[in-house]
């Protein structure tokens, strides 16, 4: 009998269900969406001839598709093609409006990115003028549509012709950094005109990038129409109470004028660990607000955390707009974590560092710039392999540095589901900008739009007003030259600019429309006197570099959070081939000293270089010491920032990535090689850090832990020669505390130090947890790498290979230093620039690239050491 009356119960529930569902999948969409992606043309305007483009996409990538120009990479190209900045270029489609969408009662066109200046014709009208890349456009047409075939013709004017005519009308002149490489384009006496145009800075050129000033549709264009009702926005508002979260979601919902509000629901679904919550409100259209209100609770709720602290749990959240016909949705993801950016006075000035979930968290990471100068070029699987080399080297904060663009949202999906925290500058750098009305308009509107689209990611932490804007004007002379070379008034008119925006316009969008985060006006932002820089806000410290300081000034100089710092190096010589030819192969030719955009380049490499490292034997080595060399000086800098957690919560070096070929300050090259930084910045990175000091004639060992519990540790010293033969060893069981550095051992020079072995020896750390894993290593010499004897040793490999890697097992029986394995596959291996012990093996792996065998494998494969080097 009961299972009778499960048994009709269970058919009556599944009839319920099928007829529900019937009628849910028979709703209409109320949208439609059609990218405009083919069939485009493109000319410049003097030309009657038109070829094919692709859009999105630019002008240099299409002319580079039509082969009417070589690739602006190789070699010096780049200069060869800056005729094309100055021209005007059109690009022309048909668009096919089917019955359906004729017959919608509203259609729009959506310009995601348009670069720059353009002029949009539908059937031959001029509907619209833009003049900013960073926006988007949205456009009405339903009154210009035919039923079929449509006209669509965007014409972009020169960016270079408007920058000028604007330099002009403006009537004094702004300081404009040289980052400007206007003399590569040679226009009208030279002039710096990038900060007139609300494009992406580094276009005009910047000290690791190509001039290549870009037109074109670089995001794609939709069509869009719809019946009755849209979701145009949703802002997910997220509060954690105990363990439950609260979603107040804000939907914004436009309806056609015409409709007759009959049953309307508004729906927010959330699914985490497999069940899904919903909850419906009646909703009405009401001529007066488009914003409707919707919230939803969560028991036991799962948090997310960054990279390295915990899982990056996130929930799929839908919202859903229907009546009994139509319906619109939108899916997203959020994560539920507090954040915040505090600075509060305490005994060293005033702190800066951001507390998760109310824990205070050290920012592990590095400054982002576009992956290409051209920006339609980088795909979703580029992003994920840039953003995934981020997460291997233990990094859990990202800087989207302003002279860059807003990244796509495929950038912030990734870094939401990666734990990467984002830095996010607004996109200014190293520059002055215009402040008249128009002006200020154009970026209040590209403000309001990317706040708009970035402020649900859960990984956004800050919003930054601009890159070194304050500092140029403060302290690179910039306020006094204005007042010298213009005047006061003028000096006075163009700080109002910045006051402007920096400190009123952003920072009250911030407040309006995103609430939650903190607006940090400018990096760096601290007081202008070398010592309040390092007291209270961010640095950026450029004395190793810039100025030429050695890089253990990176000890003694700890700011209270350190947003910049760097040092350039070559990429590998496999790179080097592909943009050059043989007889470029010299840092000095014409061809290398085109592709290294810093003015004391490759001057201070060499100088760098020749303090720690014999010279190179040849030009292969020199790009490889050059790798170790900016290794090594990174690492001494992130070490000393984790040793003083204290004092400073996060290093973020300069830079992660390059946008075409060239000597940089990045870590992995423009090629997507990695450099010995990259490989080398996960030690220094990882959650457990062993670390030194010397002072007053003893060796302080340190053990960093970024780790929320504390655990039991054997700290272990060997003092050992490059033979292998240990010669004394410090052992002790210690706690490691966590989210703590601390001194756990403390060595007097007399112990360690023999003179007679000081080029020979070395100190080998340790740090294992209570099973006996190796939690931490590290190495301290006590000479510079040119003054220390390495043994003449002779590394045996073997290679073997499984379904998905190659695997290389390198043998050793004396001590290597900076074993770099070199190949011809453009993926990374699993470690590279290692030491290898005395007496012991290392093996490391590659993944098998489509259609690679094991014996070209091995023809690509060769070994650098140091000791071989010179
Ligand atoms: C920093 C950055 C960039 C520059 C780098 C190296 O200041 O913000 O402007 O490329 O230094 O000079």
């Amino acid at each position: 009998m009961m299972s009778l009356l499960l048994r009709k119960s269970k058919i009556k529930f599944l009839f319920i269900l099928i007829v529900f569902s019937f009628f849910s999948c028979s709703k209409k969409q109320s949208q439609k969406n059609i990218t405009i992606s083919d069939n485009w043309l493109f000319a410049s305007k003097e030309d009657s001839v038109w070829l094919p483009a692709k859009v999105p996409g630019t002008v240099h990538t299409d002319l580079i598709d039509n082969k009417i120009i070589e690739d602006p990479f190789f070699r010096l190209n780049e200069q060869e093609v800056q005729w094309i900045d100055k021209k005007e270029w059109r690009y022309k489609t048909n668009i096919n409006i089917d019955l359906e969408t004729f017959n919608s009662q509203n259609i729009f066109l959506e310009f995601k990115g348009l670069d720059s200046y353009s002029d949009i014709f539908l059937n031959n009208s001029l509907l619209l003028k833009t003049d900013n890349m960073f926006r988007s456009y949205i456009l009405d047409i339903k009154k210009y549509v035919d039923l079929g075939d449509n006209k669509l013709e965007i014409v972009f004017e020169s960016p270079i012709k408007k920058g000028l005519e604007k330099k002009e009308n403006l009537g004094y002149d702004v300081p404009i950094s040289g980052n400007d490489l206007a003399e590569i384009g040679q226009v009208e006496g030279n002039k710096r005109v990038s900060v007139f145009t609300r494009k992406a800075g580094y276009h005009f050129g910047w000290d690791w990038g190509p001039r290549l000033v870009t037109s074109g549709i670089w995001k794609p264009i939709k069509l869009i129409s719809w019946n009755n009702f849209k979701i145009n926005d949703v802002y997910l508002k997220q509060e954690i109470q105990a363990n439950k979260g609260l979603i107040n979601a804000e939907v914004e919902i436009f309806f056609d004028d015409n409709y007759i509000s009959r049953d309307c629901f508004l729906e927010i679904r959330v699914s985490g660990n497999g069940e899904t919550l919903k909850n419906k409100i009646k909703i009405s259209k009401n001529s007066n607000e488009s914003i409707f209100n919707i919230s939803i609770e969560i028991d036991q709720l799962e948090l997310w955390w960054p990279n390295g602290m915990g899982n990056q749990f996130l929930y799929d959240v839908e919202i859903i707009v229907s009546d009994k016909e139509f319906k619109d949705s939108k899916k997203m993801k959020l994560g539920f974590r507090t954040i915040e950016l505090v600075r509060e006075p305490d005994s060293i000035g005033t702190s800066f560092y951001f507390k998760l979930n109310n824990h205070p968290v050290f920012m592990k990471g590095v400054n982002y710039i576009p992956q290409d100068v051209f920006l339609s070029r980088p795909n979703n699987l580029d992003y994920e392999t840039i953003l995934s080399a981020a997460v291997n080297a233990n990094m859990n904060m990202i800087r989207v540095w302003g002279g860059g663009i807003y990244e796509r949202d495929i950038f912030y999906d990734l870094c939401d589901k990666k734990g990467l925290l984002v830095w996010q500058d607004f996109m200014f750098a190293c520059a002055m900008y215009p402040g008249n009305d128009s002006f200020l308009k154009n970026v209040k509107e590209e403000a309001i739009q990317n706040i708009k689209r970035l402020r649900n990611y859960t990984s956004l932490a800050l919003w930054c007003g601009n890159n070194e804007v304050l500092t140029a004007w403060e302290n690179w002379g910039w306020k006094e030259n204005e007042i010298k070379n213009q005047s006061q008034e003028i000096a006075d008119t163009i700080f109002k600019a910045y006051d402007n925006i920096f400190h009123k316009i952003l920072p009250d969008l911030v407040e309006n429309l995103d609430s939650k985060r903190s607006y940090w006006p400018s990096s760096p932002g601290g007081g202008f006197g070398e010592k309040q820089k390092l007291e209270s806000g961010n640095a950026h410290y450029w004395w190793v570099w810039w100025g030429k300081k050695p890089f253990s000034s990176y000890n003694d100089s700890i700011p209270r959070f350190m947003a910049e710092f760097g040092f350039q190096s070559f990429p590998e010589f496999n790179s080097v081939k592909n943009y050059t030819n043989e007889e470029d192969h010299n840092i000095y030719s014409e061809v290398m000293k085109s592709h290294q955009r810093s003015s004391i380049g490759n001057e201070t490499i060499e100088e760098y270089l020749k303090r720690d490292y014999n010279t190179p034997k040849d030009f292969e080595n020199f790009l490889y010491v050059s790798q170790l060399l900016q290794a090594q000086g990174i690492k001494i800098g992130i070490e000393a920032h984790r040793r003083n957690r204290h004092r400073c919560m996060g290093s973020l070096y300069w830079q992660l990535n390059d946008c075409w070929p060239v000597a940089s300050w990045s870590g992995i090259d423009y090629y997507g090689k990695w450099k010995a930084l990259h490989y080398r910045v996960k030690d220094a990175f990882s959650n457990f850090l062993i670390s030194h000091d010397f002072k007053n004639d003893t060796l302080n060992i340190f053990i960093v832990s970024d780790s929320l519990v504390d655990i039991n540790g054997l700290l272990k010293i060997e003092l050992m020669d490059f033979e292998g033969n240990q010669i004394k060893t410090w052992e002790e069981k210690i706690i490691v505390e966590s989210n703590r550095s601390s001194i756990k051992m403390k060595i007097s020079k007399d112990d360690y130090f023999d003179r007679k072995k000081i080029d020979k020896s070395f100190l080998y750390l340790t740090l294992e947890d209570s099973q006996k894993k190796l939690l931490a290593e590290n190495k301290i010499f006590f000479k510079p790498y040119k003054d220390l004897q390495f043994p003449k040793t002779k590394l045996n490999f073997e290679v073997s290979e499984t379904a998905n890697y190659f695997e290389v097992n390198l043998k050793n029986e004396k001590f290597a230093k900076d074993v770099f394995v070199v190949s011809n596959s453009t993926n990374n291996f699993s470690d590279n620039f290692f030491d290898i012990m005395p007496n012991s093996k290392k093996t490391i792996k590659i993944l098998k690239q489509p259609n690679d065998n094991i014996d070209s494998f091995k023809k690509g494969l060769k070994i650098l050491t140091l000791e071989k080097s010179y």
